[in-house]
């Protein structure tokens, strides 16, 4: 390791005096102007964490649904997981070292993690449509050659492709290709050999309008929609020709807003979604002939897959065990019909992919989803081997109903949430059911909520417990919130420090809008 050239290679990625960025759930996100050093850093410490796992490591340059000027950047672990949380503290204290300290702070992590020096290193790039994310992530490059590290940059790419890239490199193939071809190839196969089995073909399953929130969605999408047009027709909207990207567009804003995103024709019951600005999130929605809008968002979309699984799983007579994880976000009626309807054991976990993921790798089935519209599903390699061998020795509608669940399985993008690989497993499942979006949406009714932010002098003063549903801290706040929730039927609160923001959020829900308003409105005093 030439320690020295780092130290001539990062002057010219000077850090901006007193600036000190956290990797927090998404990586680092801010401006894109104050990210050059974090990237080359970035770009050390992949070769660092490679060197270490002996394995390939991803760099995805992308701030999601942030507005255009910021950006950010998450390492991706061996098997396209989130990066461990010891190596986020070691982002941490890299990121934010003076100049004079690199040096230190990259032969202190070595120690500490038993990096071998002497190890070969691995990292691929991938960036998403920002102006700024192709000067960004050459600077990842720099911080990878410097310290003798091999690369390959697959440039423009959804998050979720670049999780799947280092999936397949890690496991010697067995998962896909890892090539943009080989997703197409992976996944459109799957879609396709379910989509034949559909009775119900007519045109209202066949095409899907998609606002792309004139991202890396977009591209990728018109890349691989001739793979499965026999199947689907998509029609795309917000592809990044005129708009800009994630504004009054894209999976969050439908979410946050409960309404439309702009730039989308929409006629009274046809089937949309949204992806966010770097597809790795998913929202569907619809008009209905009244000219209301209705959201059917990630915990409507957990449902849809569980109960398929389900299905498939009695039709075969097999009793695997099932599990969805949700966060605190998760509607309350979701929960309910989760438990109590479809009997399925549901777990809660903190907010942020990685703790669903980890969560939902114990099952042999894991079903996890941010009603945010975040998530996938997860399937263990006995299941896997097990399903397989099944579709071979089963006969009639038992062997019909397994090949199901092998191509189900194949569809799915086990390394991470993806709109587009979630977008074809729900539109085979529509299609094989035969339901119509309202049909889908109709499965329960969503508890009416709210969401606020708060600005307070210190977001950390709030500390919690129990999945975030319940605050420790300060002390007095949980005892304040149980006595609002007591005043309203059918209700729920939480508050809890945002990842991302500096604010504390504030979520409650009740059994009408309004009733849910004022919870939430008074929950929110109660912070201060
Ligand atoms: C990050 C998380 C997302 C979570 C959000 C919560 C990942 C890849 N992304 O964007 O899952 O919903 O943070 O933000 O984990 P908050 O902490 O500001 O509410
Ligand atoms: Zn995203």
């Amino acid at each position: 390791m030439d320690l020295g050239a780092v130290t001539k290679h990062s002057a010219s990625h000077a850090k901006p005096n007193g600036l000190i960025l956290q990797y927090g759930t998404a990586g680092f996100r801010t401006k894109a102007e104050h990210l050059d050093h974090v990237m080359f850093r970035m770009g050390l410490l992949a070769v660092l964490r490679s060197k270490q796992t002996k394995s390939t490591i991803g760099v995805m340059v992308t701030a999601s649904h942030n507005p255009e000027e910021d950006n950010g950047v998450k390492l991706v672990d061996p098997l396209g997981e989130m990066l461990a949380p010891s190596w986020e503290e070691h982002a941490t204290c890299l990121a934010n070292a003076e100049e004079q300290d690199i040096q230190r702070v990259l032969i202190d992590i070595s120690k500490k993690e038993a990096v071998n020096l002497q190890q070969d290193a691995f990292v691929v790039i991938g960036r998403d449509t920002r102006p700024s994310s192709e000067k960004l992530s050459q600077s990842v490059i720099d911080g990878v050659t410097v310290l003798g590290g091999q690369f390959h940059d697959y440039g423009l790419l959804t998050t979720p492709q670049l999780h799947y890239m280092v999936y397949c490199r890690n496991t010697s193939g067995r998962y896909g290709k890892a090539t943009t071809e080989g997703y197409y190839q992976k996944l459109s196969k799957a879609f396709l050999e379910l989509t034949k089995q559909a009775s119900c073909s007519g045109d209202e399953y066949r095409s899907l309008k998609v606002d792309c929130a004139n991202g890396i969605g977009a591209l990728k999408l018109r890349e691989m929609e001739h793979y499965f047009s026999q199947g689907l027709s998509v029609q795309l909207f917000n592809d990044g020709t005129k708009g800009k990207l994630n504004h009054l567009c894209g999976a969050d804003f439908v979410k946050s807003h409960q309404k439309p995103p702009q730039g989308m024709e929409m006629k009274s019951n046809e089937r949309c979604c949204s992806f966010d600005g770097d597809a790795d999130r998913i929202v569907y929605y619809y008009h209905d002939a009244d000219g209301h809008f209705h959201l059917v968002d990630g915990d409507k979309i957990a449902t849809l897959i569980s109960s398929f699984l389900k299905e498939l799983l009695l039709e075969i007579g097999e009793s695997l065990n099932i599990g969805v994880v949700q966060t605190a976000y998760a509607n309350g009626s979701s929960t309910r019909y989760l438990e109590e309807v479809m009997k399925v054991p549901v777990y809660c976990t903190k907010t942020g992919v990685k703790h669903l993921h980890h969560k939902a790798q114990e099952f042999d089935i894991g079903v996890y989803f941010e009603a945010n519209g975040h998530g996938t599903a997860l399937f263990s390699t006995t299941v896997e081997m097990k399903i397989k061998q099944l579709a071979e020795e089963l006969e009639d509608k038992k062997r019909k109903a397994a090949k199901m669940l092998e191509n189900v399985i194949d569809l799915f993008n086990q390394a991470a949430g993806d709109a587009i690989s979630d977008m074809l497993v729900i539109e085979a499942i529509l299609a094989l059911k035969g339901l119509t979006v309202q049909q889908w949406d109709a499965l329960y009714a969503d508890l009416p909520n709210r969401q606020l932010k708060v600005k307070v002098a210190d977001r950390r003063v709030i500390s919690t417990t129990d999945a975030e549903r319940q605050a420790v801290t300060p002390p007095g706040l949980q005892e304040a919130i149980n006595d609002l929730v007591k005043k309203y039927k059918l209700s729920r609160a939480f508050v809890r420090p945002s990842g991302t923001e500096d604010v504390v959020r504030v979520y409650a829900e009740a059994d009408s809008q309004e009733n849910a308003d004022s919870l939430a409105h008074e929950v929110s005093l109660a912070v201060f």
